[in-house]
């Protein structure tokens, strides 16, 4: 069939078919999408079995609650930024940190306190290595924004996330940081493992019929939000990580990879800049 006739027939499903309003931003997008997938069975001759594996699928992804993390690994979390990127570049909203994909594992609603924050909850403190991290939120005009939140997470050194891991306890690794009267924000917790995607479930599943791996380097995610301001989603990755720019869900950016100072006495820390004792 060509495209042309599968266009009037999905127009036939999707709008002549309505007889009750109907929500036209809904329609408009299902009408592209059937029409589009309509195509692909035509052009690929995609067989009914193909196509009851592909619904099977997609209903064990949701069941899992692996479609966020599908998302991401093919590549669409990723696109969406590269659009807000380019939507913001047109309307000369350039420069400042970076964006990158938020991922499918962050978690409302973790303790919040000012100025400072321990992350971990010390259960792999003899384990882990102790990570001290010290920003300021600046706005447009470069200049700090006091009472902003910088909500923080990130996997333990088994590379899993609280809430999503059930053995760690309650936010551990989630901590919302208000900045203090200078814009700063500082925190304490240990260098993460990267994440890597269950290795028996649905995204793993299809990764591994394309030829990829489902892992991601170590990384820390940001949410920084103040009132007045947008909202900015970002992550930043540990230098050094063998899949530093070998990430399956394409979050790595330049600017997103800031140099960490490795220390082995405490009594270093005043050499290395940090501005305050951390408590
Ligand atoms: C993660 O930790 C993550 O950040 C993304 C984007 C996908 C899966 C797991
Ligand atoms: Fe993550």
């Amino acid at each position: 069939m060509n495209h042309a006739d599968i266009e009037t027939l999905a127009k036939n499903w999707v709008v002549d078919a309505a007889d009750r309003p109907a929500n036209p931003r809904v329609q408009q997008v299902v009408l592209r999408l059937l029409g589009d997938l309509c195509k692909a069975i035509e052009d690929l001759d995609i067989t009914p079995t193909e196509f009851w594996t592909g619904v099977s699928y997609m209903s064990a992804a949701g069941a899992s609650n692996e479609l966020g993390l599908l998302a991401a690994g093919l590549g669409l979390e990723r696109f969406l930024d590269i659009r807000a990127d380019e939507a913001e570049r047109k309307a000369g909203l350039e420069g400042g940190t970076p964006r990158t994909i938020e991922g499918p594992l962050y978690v409302a609603g973790a303790p919040e306190s000012v100025g400072f924050a321990r992350l971990d909850d010390g259960t792999e403190v003899d384990r882990g290595e102790v990570l001290f991290m010290q920003g300021t939120v600046f706005d447009q005009d470069g200049k700090p924004v006091p009472g902003a939140k910088v909500e923080v997470w990130h996997a333990n050194l088994l590379g899993n996330y609280s809430f999503f891991d059930r053995t760690q306890s309650h936010f551990n690794l989630r901590r919302t940081i208000v900045t203090d009267d200078q814009g700063r924000y500082q925190f304490r917790s240990f260098i993460p493992v990267g994440y890597g995607c269950p290795p028996n479930g649905t995204t793993q599943q299809l990764l591994d019929l394309l030829g990829r791996h489902g892992q991601r380097p170590a990384h820390i995610h940001f949410f920084v939000t103040a009132p007045g301001h947008r909202k900015l989603t970002t992550q930043i990755n540990i230098d050094g990580d063998e899949l530093l720019w070998d990430d399956f869900a394409f979050a790595t950016l330049e600017g997103l990879v800031p140099p960490i100072a490795r220390i082995d006495d405490p009594k270093q820390l005043d050499a290395k800049q940090v501005s305050k004792p951390f408590a």
